[in-house]
């Protein structure tokens, strides 16, 4: 066991908390190192695209007196999910295929108070000429067949690091509040896989559950509109 100074022991430090004693190859080591850095800039394409949001949000509730934006929310995708997802599509377990294959590496879902918010704040985001479209899945428009509802966005920005310019990906999730709230518990019983013969019945309720929540969304809708031609005949 090499208990000497390590010519790599500072890297190693800064990678993982990992005595000086414990031997680590290097190259994992290196490994360790170029993903972190990764995950960094990831974090950072975050903090650009969530920025651009919330400038839109401050302006918007300024101009219409209303928030669309509720909430920003914002992750990097863990280690253990990046693998499942590589392992699902069949693909090497590298930090190639993430950077290459993975758009949801970094990933931002925005609460909006209503449905045609969604669309506004997606088409001012993506109306920026720093931001890159890369794809568009309109899950409202289309729902999905057990009822999930979000507008996602697969949008391209460049980051300014030390010493280069790179393009960073980032997914956006829009929604209503109504439709988080569903996709929320959809999500924690995805975890609860020990129903057996109830999962069917369980999806059906399910489904009927997002449908009534979309009804909602419309009528909420409607009831805003309504409320804001009110108002404006009022003013005349
Ligand atoms: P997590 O843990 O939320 O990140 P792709 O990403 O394009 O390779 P896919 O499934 O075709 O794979 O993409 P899609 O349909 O755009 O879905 C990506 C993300 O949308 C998911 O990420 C979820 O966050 C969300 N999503 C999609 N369908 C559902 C659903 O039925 N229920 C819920 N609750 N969320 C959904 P991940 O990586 O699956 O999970």
């Amino acid at each position: 066991m090499n208990i000497g100074m390590n010519p790599n022991s500072e890297l190693k430090q800064s990678v993982v908390s990992i005595p000086d004693i414990v031997q680590v190859p290097d190259d994992l080591v290196h490994q360790a190192r170029e993903f972190q850095e990764a995950i960094m800039m990831y974090s950072c394409a975050i903090r650009e695209v969530k920025t651009k949001l919330e400038v839109l949000n401050d302006e918007l509730s300024v101009r219409n007196q209303r928030n669309p934006i509720e909430m920003i929310k914002s992750r990097v995708k863990k280690p253990l999910s990046i693998v499942e997802k590589l392992h699902r599509k069949n693909l090497p377990i590298t930090l190639d295929s993430m950077v290459n294959y993975l758009d949801d590496v970094a990933g931002i879902r925005v609460i909006c108070s209503f449905v045609d918010d969604i669309y506004a704040v997606a088409r001012m985001l993506v109306s920026q000429d720093d931001i890159r479209v890369i794809a568009v899945k309109d899950y409202i428009e289309n729902p999905k067949e057990n009822g999930y509802r979000s507008y996602h966005l697969i949008v391209e920005v460049p980051v300014f690091f030390s010493d280069q310019k790179k393009d960073m990906r980032v997914e956006v999730q829009i929604r209503t509040i109504a439709m988080d709230f569903w996709a929320s518990l959809d999500h924690q019983l995805k975890y609860k896989k020990d129903i057996g013969d109830a999962a069917g019945s369980i999806g059906a309720e399910l489904k009927k559950c997002a449908d009534v929540i979309a009804k909602t969304d419309r009528h909420m809708l409607v009831i805003r509109k309504s409320i804001e031609a009110q108002r404006r005949t009022v003013r005349q």
